[in-house]
């Protein structure tokens, strides 16, 4: 029924009829916390309907639904889960299929604890992001890359640290998908950020785990390009964001 790619609900819609049987997530096509979600419902191939809401007009039905007004949220007939560290860990708990996080306790922890180093990268990685070029110097901008690049060091540390492929281990986890969002993201700066670039000499286990999560199926079925993130960034800068630049296409 409601796809991945469809358009996104505005203030005074409708809600569309939710199947009580079915999982509904609550989305937006170009947020990388519901990203998370949506990575784990497609890698456990658990069957789910989505309902993508524009943030800039949400809707009065999707505000009552979760007080944060933030995607992702989750429903499942009467429950209602928001927040994505606690929709995906609810998600694995629940379902079947491979579960995605580790068992160990202590690895468990390093791993979030992993994830929230890694979340010290992201006030940079916004501020160029969003930030309007005009009101940002060339010397900020060549400092807040650095500020990201020198962040995300924690994540190639841990990879040598580790001695695995993926976070995870030697096959992907729970722990990549919640950090691979953001990469797609970090591949499309420097169209606007020449310095944010990965160079494989400072990052080469980066650089190959980020070549292994783009071969991964849950990965690639929601994939957003470069051009279309960078369509989506120019019409949030206007001041007029565009969420259907997908499902427009379909
Ligand atoms: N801590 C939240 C963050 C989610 C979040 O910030 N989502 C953004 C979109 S990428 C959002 O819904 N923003 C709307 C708002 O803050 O009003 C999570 O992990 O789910």
């Amino acid at each position: 029924m409601n796809g991945i790619n469809t358009k996104h609900f505005e203030t005074g819609s409708k809600c569309p009829p939710i199947d009580p049987e079915k999982l509904t997530v609550y989305n937006m096509r170009y947020c990388p916390f519901a990203q998370r979600t949506i990575l784990v419902l497609l890698k456990k191939n658990v069957p789910f309907d989505t309902i993508n809401v524009s943030l800039s007009k949400k809707p009065e039905w999707f505000l009552e639904r979760n007080p944060l007004g933030k995607v992702p949220a989750i429903q499942i007939g009467d429950k209602i889960i928001y927040e994505s560290m606690i929709t995906v860990d609810y998600i694995d708990r629940v379902y079947g299929g491979k579960t995605l996080n580790p068992k160990d306790p202590y690895q468990d922890a390093l791993d979030r604890m992993l994830i929230e180093r890694f979340t010290l990268a992201l006030p940079p990685h916004y501020r160029l992001f969003y930030g309007q070029p005009s009101e940002i110097t060339p010397e900020q901008r060549k400092e807040w890359s650095q500020e990201m690049l020198d962040k995300l060091y924690v994540l190639e540390e841990a990879l040598l640290e580790r001695q695995t492929p993926y976070f995870g281990g030697d096959s992907l986890m729970m722990v990549d998908y919640m950090i691979w969002p953001w990469f797609e993201r970090i591949l499309a700066m420097p169209a606007f950020a020449p310095e944010c670039v990965l160079d494989p000499k400072r990052f080469g286990r980066l650089v190959k785990w980020i070549e292994l999560m783009e071969q991964d199926s849950a990965v690639k079925a929601y994939r957003v390009t470069t051009e279309d993130f960078l369509e989506f960034r120019r019409s949030k800068l206007e001041g007029n964001t565009n969420y259907n630049i997908i499902a427009d296409r379909q």
